[in-house]
């Protein structure tokens, strides 16, 4: 494998590794990946493991992976090592969304991308795909907390096909498909009339579109760009295998425990999901972190299969 040495900055964007520069400048696939699932969103010392894995599943799918992390100040897609450990250590890496970038750049700080600074960084480079494992949304209670993360209007102004497993369950998931509606973001279901529920393989919700394949996909993008107007995003919603989800009733009580603890210990805005996420670790046994690692996976061989699509439609 190319050593992943830094190269400029293209007019702003992200500094790219080497390998992610060529396979541009080439137009072979590449696809982003976020690195708050590794460093917010994943128990140590596994994180670092998965986020390695997730790299090499890209490479076997025939595409290159573009990690995208903020590291002492700069903005980079491609990450090495180094810099991945760096990232999954957390100790001192905070967690950045799009507004965050400015003043992580300013103050020279290392943080890790969540979706929307992601897909932000990910669009400037001239990326296209993106996957990651179930979006931000609307909390629960959001009549309360106005909790909406900045993932969702993020995607309503950045051209980018974000592979997902939906919205992370911790969420209201019809307020935020509703949300979704409302902004005019996308989403198409895959190989699926039903919206998934991130651990779940199924969130109860129906999905408008359905595709089959990755081309069809990459057909659906291409369209987005002929129809014109505002710069959206294209989510596609791939549900975890229901053999690898994780059983619903223990989900559903989880989950119930963990909002209850979350409400109990005053834990609010950039902490809810890292927090909510945890729990669930911890009281279904490590079975919530099988099922979030399967959908992931499957997020990121599907990314790596549209971009494939999309990189032989240019
Ligand atoms: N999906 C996961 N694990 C995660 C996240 C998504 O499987 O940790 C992260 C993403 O980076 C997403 C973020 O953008 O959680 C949302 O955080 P918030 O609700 O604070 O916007
Ligand atoms: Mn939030």
């Amino acid at each position: 494998m190319p050593q992943h040495r830094a190269t400029a900055p293209v007019s702003g964007g992200p500094v790219l590794s080497e390998e992610v520069r060529e396979a541009l400048a080439a137009r072979r696939p590449v696809v982003a990946l976020e690195s708050t699932i590794i460093a917010h969103g994943l128990p140590r010392p596994r994180n670092l493991e998965v986020g390695l894995e997730l790299e090499e599943l890209v490479r076997s799918e025939g595409a290159v992976p573009a990690t995208v992390a903020v590291l002492d100040g700069v903005p980079r897609a491609g990450l090495d090592k180094a810099a991945l450990e760096r990232i999954a250590a957390g100790e001192g890496v905070r967690k950045l969304g799009h507004r965050d970038l400015a003043p992580a750049l300013a103050a020279g700080a290392t943080g890790a991308t969540t979706v929307s600074a992601t897909a932000f960084l990910a669009a400037r480079a001239g990326l296209r795909v993106f996957a990651t494992g179930g979006l931000g949304g609307v909390h629960r209670e959001w009549t309360l907390s106005q909790d909406e993360s900045a993932d969702l209007s993020l995607l309503a102004r950045t051209r980018i096909t974000v592979v997902c497993a939906g919205v992370k369950s911790i969420l209201d998931v019809p307020a935020t498909l509703q949300r979704l509606e409302t902004l005019g973001v996308g989403v198409v279901g895959y190989r699926t009339k039903r919206f998934p529920g991130f651990y779940l393989a199924d969130s109860g919700e129906p999905v408008d579109w359905t595709v089959e394949e990755p081309e069809e996909v990459a057909a659906v993008m291409a369209a987005q760009d002929a129809v014109g107007g505002p710069e959206s995003a294209l989510l596609v919603a791939n549900p975890v295998a229901e053999a690898e989800q994780l059983d619903p009733a223990l989900h559903d009580r989880v989950l119930a425990e963990a909002l209850a603890e979350c409400r109990e210990r005053g834990i609010t805005g950039q902490a809810v999901t890292p927090f909510l996420l945890g729990f669930l670790v911890r009281a279904t046994g490590g079975a919530s972190l099988e099922a979030n690692l399967a959908a992931v996976r499957g997020n990121v061989r599907l990314g790596a299969r549209i971009a494939r699509a999309w990189a032989a439609r240019a």
